[in-house]
């Protein structure tokens, strides 16, 4: 019988996993609160991408053509797809799916601050793929060299049909504004609405941000908040020039010397105010998914029936 190595070696061993940018898997020792940080990070994530269906899926029944349609309806099957390959990597780590919804629908776990604003016209579904997704992915392509395996394996898939869906945002947006006068009008009435949720997205300014710091030292997160907001404004004004819309910042300016765009401070009194649970959409978000979970009581209790009567047979 070989003797199990001491904490202090297995920390060791975590310690150098992490210093030689290598993978921590399920099975490797961690400490608790690495497990605890990405159990939080990848759950609240998984909740977002649920969640995150609402907002678009309310245009599902109104799209304007059946192409429009078919495209919307793909997309919002692959955020419950990411939902599921996030749930699954926060079971690698010991997390209980059941008990994940549990807090998300108690409010005890959060999810992303945008998903609490309304959808208001079908350009918003533009906007949503344009903006939202492409924050997303800002954000999450950092997360594929992420230094917990499952996490960072389960966001190269998710970036790639992320990456699809922010393309398909732009070419609705490009559609529209090839328009008509009201067409372009909503374009950019969306664009003023969610300019600023898309920016909170990365989270409170580094330094208003509790995590950040640790996560970078276990290389959880490779980029700050602040660093990942910059970059999207950088990459996002010359899409929207292209597009034809401006975004409601009037302190937004190229600054030269730094080689980035300077932009204005978001209002972090309204995210607070989101992320405590009182935002535009909150209490209808949560109902609607409490009531998708409750009406989906009878299929969990059918397929446990079924695995458990496959488990006798066997
Ligand atoms: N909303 O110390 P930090 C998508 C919380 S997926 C709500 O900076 P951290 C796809 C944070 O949890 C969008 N809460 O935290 C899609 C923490 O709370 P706690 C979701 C937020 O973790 C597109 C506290 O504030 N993406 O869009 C937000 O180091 C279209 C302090 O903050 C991810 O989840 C927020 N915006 O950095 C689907 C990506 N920001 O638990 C459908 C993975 C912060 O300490 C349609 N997550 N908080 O009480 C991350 O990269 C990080 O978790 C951050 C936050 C950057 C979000």
């Amino acid at each position: 019988m070989t003797t199990p190595p001491a904490t202090g070696e297995l920390s060791a061993a975590f310690d150098a996993t992490i210093a030689a940018d290598q993978r921590i898997e399920p099975r490797d020792w961690m400490p608790d609160g690495y497990r605890r940080t990405l159990v939080r990070q990848i759950a609240q994530h998984a909740h977002s991408e649920i969640i995150g269906m609402q907002p678009e899926g309310n245009w599902l029944t109104r799209a304007p053509s059946l192409r429009r349609k078919a495209i919307l309806l793909a997309k919002v099957q692959d955020e419950a797809g990411h939902g599921l390959y996030l749930y699954s990597a926060a079971e690698t780590l010991g997390a209980d799916r059941a008990d994940l919804t549990a807090k998300l629908i108690d409010g005890a776990q959060k999810y992303s601050s945008i998903f609490n604003y309304p959808s208001l016209t079908f350009a918003d579904v533009g906007v949503i793929g344009w903006l939202v997704d492409g924050a997303a992915i800002c954000n999450q392509v950092p997360l594929c060299r992420s230094s917990f395996g499952p996490y960072a394996r389960a966001m190269i898939r998710v970036c790639k049909e992320e990456s699809f869906h922010q393309r398909q945002g732009y070419e609705l947006l490009m559609t529209m504004m090839g328009g008509t006068v009201e067409q372009r009008d909503m374009v950019q009435d969306a664009v003023d609405r969610w300019w600023w949720p898309a920016l909170m997205m990365f989270g409170p300014p580094d330094d208003a941000s509790p995590n950040t710091e640790q996560s970078m030292r276990w290389r959880i997160k490779r980029h700050t908040n602040d660093e990942l907001r910059q970059r999207f404004v950088d990459m996002s004004i010359p899409q929207a020039q292209a597009l034809g819309v401006t975004v409601p910042d009037p302190e937004l300016a190229w600054n030269d010397e730094r080689g980035h765009y300077d932009f204005g401070t978001p209002d972090w009194h309204e995210f607070a105010t989101v992320i405590a649970g009182n935002g535009p959409c909150n209490t209808e978000r949560i109902a609607v998914r409490r009531a998708a979970h409750e009406d989906g009581a009878w299929v969990r209790e059918a397929a446990a029936a079924f695995a458990r009567r496959e488990g006798a047979s066997r």
